[in-house]
């Protein structure tokens, strides 16, 4: 077992839950970054917390934000950690749209914010940053380490900046600061308002009688989607090679979002022209049209390879949104 230091930004969304699982079985301490909010934020990690007064708690927990650079040093600078995951990030790419400025801020200057703190205090930590298959977005598929970005998007430009300015520490000052270039990656634990929980949740709900229809845009666009678990371990292997270095992790399919409606519409025995509607407010102004990853480099240098691809990916989501909904023989008086 390691006694390593990790602080993880963005713990409380899908691959930082992930992620604290993965650093805390291997026997990490793992301080994590939230946010103050109205209500807790927390449902990710909650199975994971546990008393700090406990002796044995690995997991503690942080208040700061991408916008606060000062506190980000002073987090810096009393928890040494020796490996920095930074997943914060406004991730949605259609909000990017509404909210180009404050995506900007948060995924693009907030990846800069955190590497100056680094600097400054001066810790040797290896940092890993989490760029995306987005910053590809028009180049033609498959996309490897040495394709160049198109991003179509304030989300993917943002983390093109990102994932720059990442480059540029580690030349400039001898970071061991790495990218990797993740393609979609889903898991019953994805935020609700991204397309594959979105359609796992209604097939289920559908299912159940619990909802009528389910209203999408874009189905012709094609992702090259993994299971989230899988993906964080690439991005803890980076952070334990000798030397830094930039990696695409993706399984190499590539599926439509039409595609991955019927995987969960069959699985919850649906016909999904009964059930899904069309509605513009889904479309983006700009769409990336195609993407499929290849990541044989990380096959070679990290020796990682996916084992979950779609089909059971939607398999899995469904029948995880079906036992979130109380069982059919459950008197509706009885259900809370
Ligand atoms: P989520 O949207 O599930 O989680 C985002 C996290 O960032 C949440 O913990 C959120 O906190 C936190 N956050 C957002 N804004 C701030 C801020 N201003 N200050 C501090 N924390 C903030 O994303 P994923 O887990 O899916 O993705 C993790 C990272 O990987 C993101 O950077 C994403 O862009 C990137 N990525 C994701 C891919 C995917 O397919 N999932 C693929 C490639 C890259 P809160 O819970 O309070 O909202
Ligand atoms: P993406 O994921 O944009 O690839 O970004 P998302 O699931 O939002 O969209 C995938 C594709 O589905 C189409 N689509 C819809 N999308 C949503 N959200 N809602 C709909 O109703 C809908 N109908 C069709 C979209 O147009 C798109 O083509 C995700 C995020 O996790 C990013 O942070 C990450 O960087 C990339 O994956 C890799």
């Amino acid at each position: 077992m390691s006694a390593k230091t990790a602080m993880i930004t963005g713990i409380t969304g899908q691959d930082g839950s992930y992620l604290a699982e993965l650093l805390l079985a291997k026997g990490y301490t793992v301080h994590g970054l939230i946010r103050r909010s109205s209500a807790f934020n927390t449902q990710r990690i909650d199975h994971l917390y546990r008393d700090p007064h406990d002796t044995g708690a690995r997991l503690v927990l942080h208040y700061g934000d991408l916008a606060d650079g000062s506190r980000l040093t002073t987090l810096l600078e009393r928890l040494q950690p020796c490996e920095v995951y930074h997943l914060a990030a406004q991730s949605h790419v259609r909000v990017s749209f509404d909210e180009p400025e404050f995506t900007g801020s948060t995924t693009g200057l907030g990846t800069v914010r955190l590497l100056e703190a680094i600097r400054m205090t001066g810790l040797p930590c290896r940092f890993y940053q989490a760029s995306s298959s987005e910053m590809f977005g028009m180049s033609p598929p498959p996309q490897s380490e040495d394709t160049p970005f198109h991003p179509r998007s304030p989300y993917a430009a943002a983390k093109v900046y990102a994932y720059w300015i990442t480059r540029n520490y580690r030349e400039a000052y001898g970071m061991f600061a790495v990218n990797g270039i993740l393609f979609n990656h889903e898991s019953p634990r994805r935020g609700e308002t991204f397309v594959t929980r979105k359609i796992a949740r209604a097939a289920a709900r559908i299912a159940r009688g619990e909802q009528e229809y389910l209203y999408l845009g874009n189905l012709e666009a094609r992702r090259d989607w993994g299971y989230a678990p899988e993906y964080v371990d690439a991005m803890w292997r980076m952070l334990q090679r000798e030397r830094p270095g930039d990696y695409v992790i993706a399984t190499g399919t590539s599926h439509s979002v039409r595609d991955f409606l019927g995987f969960c519409f069959e699985h919850a025995g649906l016909d999904p022209d009964q059930h899904v509607r069309f509605d513009e407010r889904y479309l983006r102004p700009s769409e990336v049209p195609d993407l499929i990853g290849d990541a044989s480099a990380a096959e070679r240098d990290l020796s990682w390879r996916p084992s979950v691809y779609a089909p059971e990916l939607a398999r899995i989501m469904v029948d995880a949104e079906l036992a979130r909904l109380p069982h059919p023989s459950t008197p509706v008086h009885a259900r809370s």
